[in-house]
C-alpha cells in the first residue's frame, strides 16, 4: 500500500477568464476555478489532508519556456484591469487561452505546486513515493513559447525537467487531449520519454499533433509515443491501450514517472467524447502504480464539476492500492 501526498493552494482562483471563443462566439470558460475548488473540497470531505506548496523562483520555468514568452505572460497580466480578458497574440495559439490580471500569478503558483510535489518525491526517493499536484491552470498544451488549450506554463514538463537532473523520466499523459506542448518540449531528447493516450487529433484539439507516426526527432527518435483513440472509446479499449503504453514506459527503464492526469475522458465530461467509467480511473491508477516507480501526478483537464472529486478519489484509490 502506497500513501499519496497531496499539494494544493486555493490561490489559483485569481486566474478567472469568464469566456472562451469559437469562431467569434463567446462561451462560458470550461476551465473555471470551481474545478479545483470542488475537487479539493471533495478530497477534504473524504478525510484527506492537502498540503500547501512552497514557492519557487523563475529558474525552473525558464528552463522550459523562453524569457520573452514568460515576460509576455507577466507584463500582459500586470497591465489588465480586474475582470478584463485578453485574447490571442503572437504567443497564444488559440482562442481558448485568454489572459486575465491573475493569470501570471496563478500559472507560477501551479508550477510551484508541481515542483513541491516533485521535491517531495525526490526527498523520499523510495519506489513508494507518490505526490499529486492539484493545480490549475493546466499545462500540457503549453509549448516553449506558446500558450494554448487553457495552458500557460507546462507544469508537468517543468516537473519532468527537474526530475531529469536526477535520473531517467517517463511522462504518461492520460488527459483526453494530446499534450502537444509536452511532446514538443521533449521531442528531440532521449532522457525523457513522452507517452500519450488521447482522442484522435483529426477530430479533436489540438489537431496539429498527437498522431501515431510521431516517434521523436534527432537523438529523441523512439522516445515519443502517441496512442490516438476514436471518439466514444470505452473502458476495454482504453485499458488495452494503457497496457501497451506501460510496456513502452517499462522498456525505457525510467527512474521516475510523471503523470499528466486529466479526467476529461470520463463519459460525463461536458466538452469531451470518450466513454470511460468512474471505476476505469481506479483501474488506471492501479495499473500505473503497479509499475513500482516514484510518481509525480500533475493535474491537467476534467470539466464536470459534479464528477471531478469522485474521479480524483477513484484515481488516488487506484494509485494507493499497490
Ligand atoms: C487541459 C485541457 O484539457 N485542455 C483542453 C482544451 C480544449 N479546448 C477545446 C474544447 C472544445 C470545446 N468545444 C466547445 C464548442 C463550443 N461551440
Ligand atoms: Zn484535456
Amino acid at each position: 500500500m502506497r500513501t499519496i501526498q497531496l499539494f494544493y493552494s486555493p490561490n489559483h482562483t485569481v486566474h478567472n477568464p469568464t469566456y472562451e471563443q469559437y469562431d467569434g462566439n463567446k462561451v462560458p470558460y470550461a476551465e473555471s476555478s470551481d474545478r479545483l475548488a470542488v475537487l479539493a473540497a471533495h478530497l477534504r470531505r473524504t478525510g484527506r489532508r492537502l498540503h500547501a506548496p512552497r514557492s519557487y523562483n523563475l529558474d525552473h520555468i525558464l528552463q522550459i519556456h523562453t524569457r520573452p514568452y514568460v515576460d509576455y505572460i507577466r507584463t500582459t497580466s500586470r497591465r489588465l484591469a480586474v475582470n478584463e480578458t485578453l485574447l490571442p497574440s503572437n504567443f497564444i495559439m488559440d482562442t481558448y487561452t485568454p489572459i486575465t490580471q491573475g493569470t501570471y500569478k496563478a500559472a507560477c503558483q501551479a508550477v510551484s505546486t508541481a515542483l513541491t510535489a516533485t521535491d517531495y518525491v525526490l526527498a523520499n526517493h523510495s519506489q513508494q513515493a507518490i505526490a499529486y499536484a492539484l493545480c490549475r491552470p493546466p499545462g500540457h498544451h503549453a509549448a516553449r513559447k506558446h500558450s494554448g488549450g487553457y495552458c500557460y506554463f507546462n507544469n508537468a514538463a517543468i516537473a519532468a525537467q527537474h526530475l531529469a537532473q536526477h535520473g531517467r523520466v517517463a511522462i504518461l499523459d492520460i488527459d483526453y487531449h494530446h499534450g502537444n506542448g509536452t511532446q514538443e518540449l521533449f521531442y528531440e531528447r532521449s532522457d525523457v520519454v513522452y507517452v500519450s493516450i488521447h482522442a484522435d487529433p483529426n477530430v479533436q484539439f489540438p489537431y496539429s499533433s498527437g498522431y501515431a507516426n510521431e516517434f521523436g526527432g534527432e537523438v529523441g527518435v523512439g522516445y515519443n509515443r502517441n496512442y490516438p483513440l476514436p471518439l466514444h472509446s470505452g473502458d476495454a479499449r482504453y485499458m488495452r491501450t494503457l497496457h501497451q503504453a506501460i510496456t513502452d514506459i517499462t522498456d525505457f527503464n525510467p527512474d521516475f514517472l510523471v503523470i499528466s492526469a486529466g479526467f476529461d475522458g470520463h463519459i460525463d465530461d461536458p466538452i469531451c467524447q470518450f466513454n470511460l467509467s468512474t471505476q476505469c480511473y481506479e483501474h488506471i491508477g492501479a495499473v500505473i502504480s503497479s509499475i513500482g516507480l516514484p510518481i509525480v501526478v500533475v493535474q491537467e483537464g476534467g470539466y464536470n464539476l459534479e464528477t471531478l472529486g469522485i474521479l480524483a478519489e477513484a484515481f488516488i484509490t487506484g494509485l494507493e492500492s499497490h
